[in-house]
């Protein structure tokens, strides 16, 4: 090792997964995330991240394909190196940091690989602390290769994750609008709550709140596997969440900077 390398710190010895060296959401984003649940930060993939999740989802897809078991897909992190390493990141952990405040956990990562012809999901949310809107629960989305609204597009509800319901559910559009949607609106600005398409150029994450209402289209049948992946960070003070997938054997031996994430208090 040089004397150069050396000297540098762990930040820039870890090889760049954001654009933005220092990926703070500034004061904007932060509002928006706040007021709508989620914001959508296009492009933010470094190149060379993109390559090495590529490979990394690959490898998961072949995993399961593999074992014929979703475990590979629910517990990324403990069968793919690469996924591992992220945990830590000290841009993953800036980031989460800028929305959760400094004290957090680790609580999941999911590989949300759709193929051609995926069906996508119905409208639903998640669940975390429902009864202490003061602990957030954030997930962050890697769309490595992006989606449009109309193939493996994620669809939201601005405001929704205000209400704190874990119990959001409908098959279709139509369904939640006259179920769930219909007669709320925003708690601060009291507009009627709507539903949103997005669209995620390549290297796109996406953060929200965990009870954000969010649904997916189908992917097209001749499109390209969508390449994505989730990374969740709450903070301690409640029972962890359903989703909460860390074997016993990976809490007890985590690896090497990610222990104190790992805690469930
Ligand atoms: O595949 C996606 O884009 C989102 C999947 C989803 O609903 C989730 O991870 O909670
Ligand atoms: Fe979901």
């Amino acid at each position: 090792m040089t004397q150069q390398a050396t000297n540098l710190s762990p930040i820039s010895r870890a090889a760049p997964l954001f654009v933005p060296e220092e990926p703070v959401l500034n004061r904007e984003q932060k509002d928006r995330l706040d007021r709508d649940g989620h914001v959508l930060l296009p492009g933010w993939l470094a190149p060379d991240a993109r390559m090495c999740l590529t490979e990394a989802l690959s490898d998961i897809d072949a995993q399961v394909a593999a074992t014929g078991s979703n475990r590979p897909q629910r517990y990324s992190a403990e069968h793919n190196a690469y996924l591992a390493g992220l945990i830590a990141h000290p841009q993953l952990l800036t980031l989460a940091r800028s929305a959760l405040g400094s004290d957090i956990r680790f609580d999941h990562c999911v590989a949300l690989n759709r193929g051609g012809g995926d069906q996508g999901i119905g409208w639903h949310s998640h669940d975390y602390a429902e009864d202490r809107p003061d602990l957030g629960f954030l997930r962050i989305f890697f769309y490595v290769n992006g989606f449009t609204a109309d193939d493996g597009g994620l669809k939201v509800v601005p405001g929704s994750h205000r209400f704190r319901d874990p119990a959001i559910r409908a098959a279709t559009d139509e369904e939640l609008a006259s179920g769930w949607l219909r007669g709320k609106s925003h708690p601060d600005t009291n507009a009627p709550l709507a539903i949103e398409t997005l669209d995620a150029p390549e290297g796109s994450i996406v953060l929200m709140w965990t009870h954000a209402a969010h649904a997916v289209t189908p992917r097209r049948p001749d499109s390209p596997t969508r390449w994505s992946v989730v990374y969740a960070y709450r903070n301690p003070g409640a029972p962890p969440s359903a989703a909460r997938w860390i074997s016993p054997a990976f809490e007890q031996n985590p690896p090497p900077g990610t222990e104190s994430l790992m805690r469930l208090q």
